[in-house]
């Protein structure tokens, strides 16, 4: 969520919104812009957080938005069965426009949206403690429990093949063969590692393909940034950008979090070890041994599929991951597949 770029946002679309406030973009996620606001209500100000949507990324954002309705709606209702304290902290809430309307498009439109703020949480900063990795992890393991029982139909296929990694690969082929804007010679070391690796990016498509692991009601971008932990009690209270929430399978979650921790430096067994037991906690008996047999090498295939995606954009000249100048989707290439070969030698070593 967030932007990196500084284009200057236009006026944020509820009217409610304080008269003169046109707050910068939130300085994080590449994909939506972000907006704080504060709302002035009858039960007093109260923050939101204003996204207007990539539309490029999300061609489809009304079913974006009913994926994202239908399983705030399921997780809320759950809390509330469980009689657990505050439960509007720990699941998104959409904040309605006075049509009560999910979203609006506005006149040139774009898709905007808002959530209540959730105050005094945060994601974790800095290096990964084990225990912060145990706690992440089994909040995503919880988000895949809880929405197990999601009642049909399906949730809607809003970026098809989105952990597709063959498919990935085969779009990095395909960018290196056009090579529109001839950064393919500066990339040679990048796209030789991406080739050597074809086998590693089949491990869980194949899987899934095969029929050895379900598809199941999955995160799909589970960063250790998209689960706040409480300011007070360090517990990890919420896992929000739910937008590429859809059928998908547990390893790419779990493997999506290791290269998320893995992105702060490089993790010591203890981490990956409390990721992998927080992730099993978290989601309570459901993961099936075949799920289970492929966590360990999740993490690296899903830092590989990153770095395609990376080195895919650079060649195509950045039209979908933000960059602050050129190159800077190489760099982040570069540090995905780094995170590559170093999950693959701790492997090797044990
Ligand atoms: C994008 O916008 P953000 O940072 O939450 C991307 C993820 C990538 C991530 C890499 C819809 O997520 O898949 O892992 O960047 N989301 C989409 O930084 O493509
Ligand atoms: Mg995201």
């Amino acid at each position: 969520m967030g932007s990196r770029s500084a284009a200057s946002p236009s006026p944020p679309a509820p009217e409610a919104a304080l008269p003169g406030s046109s707050p910068p973009p939130l300085p994080r996620g590449r994909i939506h812009d972000s907006f704080s606001l504060t709302l002035r209500g009858p039960g007093g100000p109260r923050r939101i957080l204003l996204q207007r949507l990539n539309r490029r990324v999300f061609p489809d954002l009304p079913a974006v938005m009913e994926n994202v309705r239908r399983v705030t709606e399921h997780l809320r209702r759950k809390l509330e069965r469980s009689g657990v304290p505050d439960p509007h902290r720990r699941v998104l809430t959409l904040v309605p426009t006075r049509e009560g309307r999910d979203h609006v498009r506005d006149r040139r439109g774009d898709v905007w949206r808002a959530y209540r703020f959730i105050e005094k949480a945060r994601p974790p900063s800095g290096p990964v403690s084990p225990a912060v990795a145990r706690e992440a992890a089994r909040a995503y393991g919880r988000f895949l429990r809880d929405l197990a029982d999601l009642p049909p139909p399906p949730l809607r296929v809003t970026i098809p093949g989105f952990h597709d990694t063959p498919d990935r690969f085969r779009a990095l082929l395909r960018a290196v063969e056009a090579d529109p804007r001839g950064r393919a010679a500066g990339a040679r070391e990048e796209i030789e590692f991406a080739l050597r690796r074809e086998a590693l990016g089949r491990v869980l498509a194949d899987a899934r393909r095969e029929g050895r692991i379900p598809a199941r009601v999955v995160h799909n971008d589970t960063k250790l940034d998209n689960v706040l932990f409480d300011d007070a009690t360090g517990e990890a209270l919420c896992v929000v950008d739910l937008d590429t929430v859809m059928e998908g399978i547990a390893p790419s979650d779990f493997g999506d979090l290791v290269r998320s921790v893995a992105n702060r430096g490089p993790p010591g067994r203890e981490v990956l070890a409390a990721l992998r037991e927080g992730f099993l906690e978290g989601a309570g008996g459901l993961l099936t041994d075949e799920e289970i047999a492929l966590l360990p090498r999740a993490g690296a295939v899903i830092a590989y599929e990153a770095g395609l995606r990376f080195l895919t954009d650079h060649l195509l000249g950045d039209r979908y991951f933000r960059v602050s100048s050129p190159g800077e989707n190489l760099l982040r290439c570069r540090t995905q597949f780094r995170i590559v070969r170093y999950l693959e030698d701790l492997r090797a070593r044990s």
